[in-house]
């Protein structure tokens, strides 16, 4: 039997590389170090950017869309060629399906080069509207943007005959049309106005494919991958009369572009706003500022009092009054990188900074 059908449900984690690769089989090209990447869930971790992007954009359809997007974020990585290849259209000599491109535990099962490895299953499942999410694999070049484990999001929505009637349009016109709105609205969502361009591309399973891209640190990045699902796919999956879309997104490189992260590889770090284990802590603080006021000096006080604890320091409202005095509001964000801060400790700190912005800054504390 295959490691897939010794997979179990839910990740892979459970097994390790003992369990699933028979020793010496030839057709194994899965490194230690990747095995080391399964399970892990990075996009299932509180606080995590990509678990943060995940819930925004699960907001997001939950919003635009008035019937409910089934959400899946736990399928197992572990998948058959079948799935991975063979029921998304894949031809047999795509270069996809090379060892050289994608990780083979044997010959009949992979680790998921693409979410798109769950489309049939979902189909089949009766899922009319819904969310893959899940860290997929890659033998892949190596570089800021590109790593050989990343995460993807998986988005199909079906239309019925019902729907592009009354919408005046035929099937596949609606599919696209909707398809494109709905990806405008989500970058919009997420980044206000960015520069975007659509690209046309060639998926297997998608006709007419196309790609968004985003222009970030001067350049085009390639966000996500989507199309009008190829007619056979519904048809194989038992919805011929249905029309639908289909789109796969790198969930890295959104979460790039949004916190402003210069490196892929910084989301396998043990770095503690990656982990997210240890939350910040904000303090106010509100002041009259005098003429000799400056930032940078209140930045002086406060790193002298909470050293690396001190996270941000940010100017949160300003106003003038009538009697032409300003007054300033700054959040400070307390949080350490290798452990929990009490309250006490906090509360310590900022009475410090308190007692040292009054005395060092001649500023009138409110
Ligand atoms: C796909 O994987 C298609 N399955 C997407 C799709 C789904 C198309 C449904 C149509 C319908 P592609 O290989 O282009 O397409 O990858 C999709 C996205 O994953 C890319 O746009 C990019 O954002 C991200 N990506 C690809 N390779 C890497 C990598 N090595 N590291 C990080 N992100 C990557
Ligand atoms: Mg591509």
């Amino acid at each position: 039997s295959t490691a897939a059908t010794a997979k179990s449900e839910g990740q892979g984690s459970t097994l390790t590389r003992e369990e699933l690769v028979r020793e010496g089989d030839p057709t194994n090209n899965v490194s230690d170090a990747i095995f080391t990447r399964l399970g892990m869930q990075l996009h299932n971790r509180p606080n995590h950017p990509l678990s943060i992007l995940k819930n925004v954009i699960y907001s997001y359809f939950d919003e635009r869309c008035p019937k409910m997007f089934n959400k899946f974020d736990n399928l197992s990585p572990i998948v058959s060629t079948k799935m991975n290849f063979d029921e998304v259209l894949v031809p047999a000599d795509h270069v996809s399906r090379s060892y050289n491109d994608t990780y083979y535990i044997d010959q009949e099962t992979v680790l998921r080069c693409h979410t798109s490895a769950h489309q049939a299953e979902m189909l089949r499942g009766g899922n009319t509207h819904f969310l893959v999410t899940g860290d997929v694999y890659r033998r892949d070049s190596i570089d800021a943007t590109h790593y050989p484990v990343f995460h993807q999001m998986e988005g199909v929505r079906l239309f019925t005959r019902a729907d592009w009637e009354a919408a005046g349009m035929d099937g596949i016109a609606m599919a696209e049309k909707d398809l494109k709105e709905t990806l405008e609205g989500l970058a919009q969502r997420l980044f206000g106005s960015v520069e975007m361009r659509w690209v046309d591309t060639y998926f297997p399973f998608t006709d007419p494919s196309f790609e968004l891209e985003i222009f970030f640190q001067g350049e085009w990045l390639e966000v996500l991958g989507c199309g009008v699902m190829e007619q056979q796919i519904l048809v194989n999956c038992g919805r011929p009369d249905d029309k639908a879309w289909a789109f796969g997104l790198g969930l890295e490189r959104l979460a790039m572009v949004l916190f402003d992260i210069p490196d892929i590889r910084l989301f396998w770090t043990d770095d503690e706003r990656f982990t997210g284990q240890y939350p910040p802590c904000f303090k106010d603080i509100s002041f009259w500022i005098s003429d000799s006021f400056t930032e940078n000096n209140l930045c002086e006080v406060v790193r002298a009092a909470a050293g690396d604890l001190a996270e941000e320091v940010k100017l949160i409202d300003e106003f003038t009054n009538k009697q032409g005095m300003t007054s300033h509001c700054y959040r400070i964000a307390y949080r350490s990188m290798d452990r929990s801060l009490t309250d006490e400790e906090i509360n310590r700190i900022q009475e410090a900074v308190r007692k040292d912005v009054e005395g060092k800054l001649k500023v009138t504390l409110r």
